[in-house]
């Protein structure tokens, strides 16, 4: 790790030295007037051809749809960005695991309220997330545009998204890790989602001292089984595998040649578990302890036969959830490992399923392992294992390739073209290489420090090509600073020419976005054709939760209030520009259960429905209907309003709910 913090702090003095160089350069661009011809814009802004050509390419007039559509993870805001492209247009944030305001996520509605409290651990109100890994569903291994799932590496939850309403409808926690990383990623048809673990610790979050931890620690990945029939993770179907307690990272799902199979790359095989107080020998910190080791694991995962022993009931219980122990895996050949240089992270299949890419952070290169060879040295058998009985395939025997590409190799993402392109952190660069020829192509610099990467459909059997997209942690001199935390910048990058003389290898930046609102790890780019999401809901009364009608959704003319002793039910329209009732009265103590339905069925015809003193909002969309509970505790005169300016008289849409104390 020594090397990589040089690295890192000279890095540092580069991207300060070109900030300042980048303002002298440009102070007196930018800004003054504009208009006239686009000569004079051009002109009169100092703009070159290059920036002309990336304006072009990205500029989207006015009622012009984007190609394409990214789905990247909010990183701590625990919600999905939904962003246009190439226009890079914000166009939703859904709120998945954090309480969402506008969208009412987690206002009031009961239906809500079930879906936070199944993804609460350690009798805590969980009200943020680490969201990571946005997946899309797969058929065959294409995006599907039906569903996406993304994982919260802080609690180890997972989610499932409905792209028919752009809405969160499940969480699942792990109950046997508190958090994980290695998460989500789907198979070919989407019947399993990959959760795999992080940080190791007893299963089950025992308590066991440190200094247990090569016995009493233990590594997992989860395999949640996703029902399409229902559109949910059948928590019952789902299981775990034991590890040993390396620190498991990225995974992904085999496909086409590798199907049935999952690999996951880890780090810390040296099981650092940092400086202990109480002995002056141990001054390693877990940086340093945990970069020791030429090489870590890839674990290879046969998923297909392990949810076999799954089902035959190969498996313990931890937390009432099925885990198979790590002597089963090994006795029945579920489990290998492959060395990978130095500190790995990332595992991407390829398109064709035949290799495996592990970048290695502190190795200059991305090492290509082949399917084939793997499968060869299994078949072949008699092999050496690791301390816990694993059986290790030499990294010679499995490695079809080095590929050098420069500092801080990360995540690998792939083209149209047979090319694969990397995110290299510590040179804040993608680079493009060519899969078969295992030659380096070009890079193209990021500003600044690249974690993932996400290029057009570019982790399915099929990749679009033509965009690549750089998330980078660091934004230093792009932006505007508001205050010491500074945005995240996503970087659009055209991929589709390929120019051998140019200094980028043909590949040109055309935008930059910030991200203003956490840190986005990685992104998933679908064509936005593929998605067919719904204008209005399909009936009037209709329940998210269910995505059906609900029987007794209040619909137009059975409006009302309705006393049973101290039950209060309140039967309410919501409809372009009144509510109905536009009075509701209750003694206070009183429980209400308040159903609302919005039965406006025009596009975009949205009400909002907004109770001061409550704490609840709710959007109603065109259709919806939502059901609100709660003890009417506080008395007093509670003007509950329409929150969405949804006609000329929005303001007069609002009545009256009175408490009364008696
Ligand atoms: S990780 S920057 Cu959370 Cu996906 Cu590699
Ligand atoms: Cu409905 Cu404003």
């Amino acid at each position: 790790m020594k090397a990589a913090k040089k690295y890192w702090k000279g890095l540092v003095v580069v991207v300060a030295a070109m900030a300042m160089f980048a303002w002298a350069c440009s102070s007196g661009n930018g800004t003054g007037s504009v208009g006239g011809s686009a000569d004079e814009i051009i002109e009169e802004r100092g703009l070159t051809d290059e920036d002309v050509a990336a304006a072009v390419s990205t500029y989207t007039p006015s009622g012009v749809l984007d190609e394409y559509v990214m789905f990247a993870s909010g990183g701590h805001s625990g919600q999905v960005f939904v962003i246009g492209m190439p226009s890079m247009r914000l166009l939703k944030t859904i709120g998945v695991f954090t309480p969402e305001p506008w969208q009412g996520w987690g206002y009031g509605s009961v239906a809500q309220e079930e879906i936070f409290a199944s993804g609460n651990a350690g009798g805590q109100d969980l009200a943020w997330a680490d969201t990571h890994h946005p997946a899309l569903s797969e058929t065959e291994g294409d995006y599907d545009g039906e569903w996406l799932f993304i994982n919260d590496k802080a609690n180890a939850r997972v989610a499932t998204i409905d792209l028919r309403d752009f809405e969160t409808k499940q969480f699942v926690k792990n109950p046997i890790a508190l958090n994980d990383h290695g998460g989500t990623m789907v198979t070919p048809d989407t019947e399993w989602i990959i959760e795999g673990g992080q940080y190791a610790a007893p299963l089950g979050w025992e308590y066991a001292p440190l200094e247990s931890y090569n016995d009493e620690y233990k590594g997992m990945v989860t395999l949640w089984k996703f029902d399409r029939e229902s559109g949910r993770i059948d928590e019952n179907a789902s299981f775990a595998l034991e590890l040993p307690p390396y620190w498991q990272d990225l995974c992904d799902a085999g496909k086409l040649a590798s199907d049935g199979w999952i690999v996951c790359n880890s780090f810390n095989t040296e099981r650092a578990t940092g400086v202990d107080p109480a002995d002056p020998e141990n001054t390693e910190p877990i940086e340093a302890g945990a970069s020791a080791n030429e090489n870590d694991y890839l674990h290879v995962i046969n998923l297909e036969k392990a949810a076999e022993v799954a089902a035959n009931g190969g498996t313990t219980e931890v937390n009432g959830f099925p885990v198979v122990p790590l002597e089963t895996s090994i006795d029945e050949g579920l489990l290998y490992f492959v060395p990978e240089p130095k500190s790995p992270h990332g595992a991407d299949v390829t398109p064709d399923g035949e290799y495996i890419v592990v970048a290695g952070k502190l190795d200059p290169h991305v090492t290509i392992y082949s399917w084939d060879k793997i499968l060869g040295a299994i078949e072949a058998g008699d092999l050496e294992t690791d301390e816990y009985g694993v059986p290790i395939i030499p990294l010679d025997t499995a490695k079809e390739a080095q590929v050098e590409l420069g500092l801080g190799p990360l995540h690998t993402q792939f083209d149209d073209q047979g090319y694969a392109y990397t995110s290299l952190f510590l040179d804040s660069a993608i680079a493009r290489w060519k899969l078969g020829d295992w030659t380096l192509e070009g890079s193209i610099p990021v500003q600044y420090n690249i974690g993932h990467l996400a290029a057009a459909e570019g982790d399915t059997v099929s990749p679009d090509g033509k965009y690549v997209v750089a998330l980078n942690k660091w934004s230093i001199d792009r932006f505007f600073h508001p205050g010491p935390l500074y945005p995240q910048n996503f970087q659009l990058i055209d991929v589709t020419n390929v120019d051998p003389d140019s200094d980028t290898n043909g590949m040109q930046l055309l935008y930059d976005m910030p991200i203003g609102m956490g840190e986005p790890h990685y992104a998933q780019i679908i064509k936005a054709d593929k998605l067919e999401p719904w204008a209005v809901y399909p009936e009037v009364g209709w329940d998210p939760e269910t995505q059906s009608v609900k029987a007794d959704a209040p619909q137009a003319g059975n409006e009302g209030v309705v006393r049973d002793g101290n039950n209060v039910t309140v039967n309410m329209t919501a409809i372009r520009s009144h509510f109905a009732p536009e009075r509701v009265e209750v003694n206070q103590g009183d429980h209400v259960t308040w159903n609302i339905t919005n039965v406006d069925t025009s596009e975009d015809a949205t009400h909002g429905f907004a109770m001061p003193g409550y704490n609840i909002s709710l959007s109603l969309e065109p259709g919806e209907t939502q059901t609100v509970e709660f003890d009417a505790t506080q008395s007093g005169v509670f003007t509950y309003y329409c929150s969405e300016f949804c006609s000329a008289l929005h303001l007069e849409m609002a009545g009256y709910f009175l408490v009364n104390s008696g």
